[in-house]
């Protein structure tokens, strides 16, 4: 058994429910086993970045666990999560509207760059859907790629959005 690793999972939803959507998904990421539920950011509106013109508004937040699960576990758990709560992949454009979404967002200090698993998760410094609930639990992370505080992305973001 791998020891204990802090992960963080970026939660999204802009179909259905959305809060009963990411209430059901921290209930069952905390359920998960060998895994415990240390943190959950509180849930913000947000426009939807990258989207079908037809997409609504996101309810996004982030959670922090603590996980003796591998990546590629904790991976497949998480699109077992999806699919029980009404996540329907098939046939649908890319970022078509969603029940929910759980991205891998940080699992460690390690780096993973796999066809279908990258982390940390390859858009992660640029969005502030996830910067902003990210930094709410855990002010001081920092990417493991190279050290820049997370809060420095989230800074440039906002000068950048701001003129
Ligand atoms: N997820 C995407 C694409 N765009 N926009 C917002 N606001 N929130 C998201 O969670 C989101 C998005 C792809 O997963
Ligand atoms: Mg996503
Ligand atoms: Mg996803």
């Amino acid at each position: 058994m791998t020891d204990n690793v802090n992960a963080y999972i970026g939660l999204g939803s802009n179909l259905g429910n959305r809060e009963a959507n990411l209430r059901a998904a921290l209930d069952r990421l905390a359920a998960l086993p060998l895994t415990r539920l240390v943190r959950e950011s509180s849930l913000m509106e947000t426009e939807p970045v990258d989207s079908p013109p037809e997409a609504g508004l996101f309810l996004n937040g982030v959670a922090w666990i603590e996980t003796s699960l591998a990546p590629r576990e904790l991976l497949e758990a998480l699109l077992a999560i999806e699919r029980e709560l009404g996540r329907d992949r098939k046939g649908q454009p890319r970022n078509a509207p969603r029940t929910i979404d759980l991205d891998l967002l940080l699992y460690g200090e390690q780096l993973i760059q796999e066809p279908d698993l990258q982390v940390p998760h390859p858009r992660m410094s640029e969005r502030e859907f996830v910067l902003w609930p990210l930094l709410q639990i855990a002010s001081k992370l920092t990417d493991p790629r190279d050290g820049t505080p997370y809060a420095e992305y989230f800074h440039t973001l906002k000068n950048r959005s701001s003129g």
